[in-house]
């Protein structure tokens, strides 16, 4: 019976915003194409399940992407995903340094490289060094 993920709803309300500021709306089709090899397109974007965001990711890490990469494709199929899937990838920690996806995207870290040994250490400073790099989950 419990399929679905507990998620706070207002971290994925946050996160929506903020990926819908990322991408012109004629740009998503570029960003969904562009993952068609991890095996999500157009045809299957709206059945998507919590597998299909662990396989993009590790497509993602496999193309060796750019954090604003992530951030562009995640915003490119945001719109078709379930609130628990965007928690899911928000919350995901690939490189298991602590520090989620949607932190390390706001930090301007790369997701797929552990922030070691102790990621929270400059977390101000590097925020503030990074105000302009455009992502702000
Ligand atoms: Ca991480």
């Amino acid at each position: 019976m419990n399929t679905t993920e507990k998620f706070d709803s207002n971290q994925v309300a946050r996160v929506r915003d903020s990926l819908k500021q990322l991408l012109a709306h004629e740009d998503k089709d570029f960003y969904l194409n562009s993952i068609a090899d991890s095996g999500i397109n157009e045809t299957n974007v709206n059945k998507l399940h919590t597998e299909d965001i662990d396989n993009l990711l590790l497509y993602l890490d496999s193309i060796e992407a750019s954090p604003e990469y992530c951030a562009k494709v995640f915003a490119a199929i945001e719109s078709h995903l379930p609130d628990y899937l965007v928690s899911h990838f928000a919350n995901s920690d690939k490189d298991n340094d602590g520090v989620t996806l949607a932190e390390e995207l706001r930090l301007g870290t790369n997701p797929n490289v552990p922030d070691n040994p102790n990621p929270y250490r400059s977390y101000s400073m590097q925020r503030s060094q990074q105000v302009d790099n455009g992502i702000d989950l």
